[in-house]
This record gives structure tokens, C-alpha cells and sequence, in this order.
């Protein structure tokens, strides 16, 4: 898929400028996906929008190719990178809350795991949500996300895992917090693409979260239910 240095993407409708920015992240092209992200915007695009169709839907793409043999990791991170130049665009937009501070959440992807994108989508959403977010990385260790409770006291501890192989270190977490009888202080959020709602109550979560919103919405659920509950 070769980039055509005289597209002018402002030129495109709406569809094509899609299907050019499947094109573009396919091929790690940072300056023209935020490009293509702030005509979507300025056409009237809700950042939602901007995020499903134009960017989620082409890493989808870059994910099938991946999987299939036909990219490898570093065209794949070249893709991870556009996506980031997109989403920093989206950020703003999708943080942007009227809210008073709901709660505090402290998140990050579990050891031997370097996948971020969803996990800072996640973020972004909580923040919009009213949420004060302490992002603590990727390959992060049980001992790391336990100091950081610590420091923090937040409402939720959020965890993601990409990788089947890493998925189940999530327990490790959760047996190690209760270990030290601090299970309970916290709400525990599971998420990530080969998760599902059962591997969420196996490993001992209170919630496994499909999508970004739908993290936000059960962050905020669970905050005010235990907050009615200790009242
Ligand atoms: Co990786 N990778 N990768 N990769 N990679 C996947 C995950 C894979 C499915 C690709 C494939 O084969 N089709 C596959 C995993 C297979 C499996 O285990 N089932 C895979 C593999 C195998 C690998 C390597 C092992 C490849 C290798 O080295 N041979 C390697 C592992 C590295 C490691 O982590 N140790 C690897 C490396 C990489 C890159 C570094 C190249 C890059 C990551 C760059 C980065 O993140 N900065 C990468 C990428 C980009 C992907 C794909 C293509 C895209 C992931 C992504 O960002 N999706 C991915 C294929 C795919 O998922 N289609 C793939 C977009 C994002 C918005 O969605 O992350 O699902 P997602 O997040 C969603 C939800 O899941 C949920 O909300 C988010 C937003 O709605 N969610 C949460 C996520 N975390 C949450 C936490 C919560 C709540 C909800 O907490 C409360």
C-alpha cells in the first residue's frame, strides 16, 4: 500500500478518507493519520466516531496481517505509533468532563506484556469519566502495582493483559493483594482483547470490562455503589 505524497486527504469524503486512513495506519504513517483525525474532527466527527471507524477499525486490520504472517513487529509498532499520533489528538476530547472527581484509579499492563494502546484508551475514558488516572506502564510486577496502591490509595485497580500467555498473571496480583489482606480496600478492573467475563471472576476481578466505556461506566458504578455502602 503505497502512500501517494500528493494525496491531499482534506480532498477525500468521509469514506475515503476512512478507508486512506486504514491505508495510512496499515502503513505507520503518524503525521498523515493525525492529519486524517483532525479533518474528521473538524468535518463534525464526535471523537468516539474517530476513535471505532477510523483508527480501532484499522488496527483491527493491522491485528488480522499480524496474526497471518503478513506484518511483522516492527511495521506493527510503526502502526502503534499512528495510532498514538490519532488518539493524542482525541485525547482532549475524550478526557473532557464536566464531572466533579469521581475517584481515582491506578492502572497498567501486567508483566511481560507491552501492549498499551488499549490500556491508555482506558485511561482516557476514566479521565472523562471524572476519574484521576495514575498510569504506572506496561510489564508491570505484582510488587510494582502493590507499591503503588500503597502511594496512591485509589478507588480501583485497573489491569491489562493483550497476550494469552500473560493474561494469567492477573491472578498472581489479585493472590498476592490478598495475601497481604489488602484485597478488599480496592475495586479490581480486568481487561484486554483474549479476556471474557468468566477469566474476570476466575482470577478473583469485581469486574472484567470489554471496551474502554464500558471501563468507565463500571468504574464509576462500582465507586458509588461501595461509597452508598460505607455511608
Ligand atoms: Co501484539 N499481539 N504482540 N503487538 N498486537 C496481539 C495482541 C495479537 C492478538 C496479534 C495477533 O496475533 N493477531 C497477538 C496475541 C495472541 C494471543 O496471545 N492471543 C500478539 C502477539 C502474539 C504479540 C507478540 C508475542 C508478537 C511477537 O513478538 N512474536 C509480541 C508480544 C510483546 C509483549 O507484549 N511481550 C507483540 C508485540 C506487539 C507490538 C509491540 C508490535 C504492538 C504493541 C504496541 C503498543 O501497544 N504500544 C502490538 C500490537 C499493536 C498488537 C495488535 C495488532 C493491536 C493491539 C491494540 O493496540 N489494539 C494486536 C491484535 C489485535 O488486538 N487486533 C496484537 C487496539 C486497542 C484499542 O484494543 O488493546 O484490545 P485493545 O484494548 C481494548 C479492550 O481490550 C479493552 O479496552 C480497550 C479499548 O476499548 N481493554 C481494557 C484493554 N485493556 C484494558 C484494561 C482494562 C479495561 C479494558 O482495565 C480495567
Amino acid at each position: 500500500m503505497e502512500q501517494d505524497d500528493d494525496l491531499d486527504l482534506s480532498a477525500l469524503d468521509d469514506e475515503e478518507l476512512v478507508a486512506q486512513m486504514h491505508d495510512d495506519l496499515y502503513d505507520g504513517l503518524a503525521e498523515e493519520i493525525a492529519e486524517g483525525t483532525q479533518i474528521l474532527l473538524d468535518r463534525g466527527w464526535d471523537a468516539q466516531k474517530v476513535l471505532a471507524d477510523a483508527l480501532v477499525e484499522g488496527m483491527r486490520i493491522v491485528g488480522i496481517d499480524f496474526r497471518d504472517g503478513i506484518l511483522f513487529v516492527p511495521e506493527v509498532l510503526l502502526a502503534a505509533n499512528a495510532m498514538k499520533a490519532g488518539m493524542e489528538l482525541l485525547r482532549p476530547l475524550l478526557a473532557e468532563t464536566g464531572a466533579e472527581q469521581v475517584g481515582k484509579i491506578v492502572i497498567g499492563t501486567v508483566k511481560g506484556d507491552i501492549h498499551d494502546i488499549g490500556k491508555n484508551l482506558v485511561g482516557m475514558m476514566l479521565e472523562g469519566a471524572g476519574f484521576e488516572v495514575i498510569d504506572i506502564g506496561i510489564n508491570i510486577e505484582a510488587e510494582t502495582y502493590i507499591a503503588a496502591l500503597e502511594e496512591h490509595k485509589p478507588d480501583v485497580l485497573g489491569m491489562s493483559a493483550l497476550l494469552t500467555t500473560t493474561m494469567p498473571y492477573m491472578k498472581v496480583v489479585i493472590e498476592e493483594m490478598k495475601k497481604r489482606g489488602i484485597r478488599d480496600d480496592y475495586i479490581v478492573l480486568v481487561g484486554g482483547a483474549p479476556l471474557n467475563e468468566e477469566f474476570g471472576a476466575a482470577v478473583g476481578a469485581d469486574a472484567y470490562c470489554r471496551d474502554a466505556a464500558v471501563a468507565a461506566e463500571t468504574a464509576q458504578a462500582l465507586v458509588t455503589a461501595r461509597r452508598l455502602a460505607a455511608a
